[in-house]
């Protein structure tokens, strides 16, 4: 898989040669590229925002340098023109877009290519969406209900989340294998060794070797934990 991100801090994503996708990358699994916008700039000052039309606080990323930046790298297909259904599907990451969710990221984990643009200030002109809709298919997709001071780190956590189901990414495929049976509630503590740590015991039946119950205890866990913290993914209990 490519990705191809675009943004004014191209130098963050280098933390992505850390993490599990730097392995990935190394074997050619992964081409994740980091551009700088002010590269498609021509002034002296290589400006890339400027002040809203209607007023309002901040400054909104201008379009053409985008515009430059989409047709450079989103590129001709099989007919010389961008081809929607093979060139990349361009994700702008923004406070207000689809809720991002392990759907969508399976989803994305399917695509040979992948461009996130990324903002900053209050954002980007809609006309470089729509412009980007016009040759390519586009997402816009939130992290969360949170504002950032940009696109960049909302990205990186797509990108991870994507990347790591992307075969051969991930190390053990079996854990994959695992979540992709999962019911939709939250997960059951885990523990590991030493069976008491500063007073603190390991459940005992998780020692008790008895599988059906421990996996039955497991399942209460999990149903507690969701009542507790997320009622939102229970059904309604009338
Ligand atoms: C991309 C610029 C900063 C700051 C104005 C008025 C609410 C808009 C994101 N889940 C997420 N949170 N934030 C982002 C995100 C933030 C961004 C950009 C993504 C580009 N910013 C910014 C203030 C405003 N607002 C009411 C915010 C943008 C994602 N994904």
């Amino acid at each position: 898989m490519r990705i191809d991100v675009v943004t004014i801090f191209p130098e963050f994503f280098a933390v992505l040669d850390v993490s599990l996708i730097g392995k990935a990358r190394e074997s050619g699994l992964l081409d994740v590229r980091a551009h700088d916008l002010r590269d498609w700039t021509h002034d002296r000052h290589r400006t890339v925002d400027d002040t809203p039309y209607g007023g309002g606080a901040g400054m909104i990323m201008r379009p053409e340098p985008w515009g430059e930046a989409l047709d450079a790298l989103i590129g001709p297909g099989p007919q010389g023109e961008p081809d929607p259904l093979t060139g990349p599907v361009v994700v702008f990451p923004t406070p207000a877009g689809e809720p991002f969710t392990q759907a969508i990221a399976r989803d994305l984990a399917e695509e040979p290519r992948l461009l996130f643009a990324c903002g900053r200030y209050e954002g980007i002109d809609q006309r470089v969406v729509d412009y980007a809709g016009s040759i390519a298919r586009v997402r816009e997709l939130s992290l969360g209900d949170y504002v950032l001071n940009g696109g960049e780190v909302a990205a990186m956590a797509m990108i991870e989340a994507i990347a790591r189901l992307v075969p051969g990414v991930v190390g053990n495929p079996e854990s994959l294998e695992v979540e992709s049976h999962e019911d939709g509630l939250l997960e059951a503590p885990s523990y590991t060794k030493p069976q008491v740590w500063r007073g603190l015991p390991v459940p005992e039946i998780l020692l008790s070797g008895h599988h059906a119950r421990i996996e039955a205890w497991r399942h209460e866990q999990r149903l507690a934990r969701t009542r507790r913290v997320r009622p939102d993914l229970l059904p309604p209990s009338g």
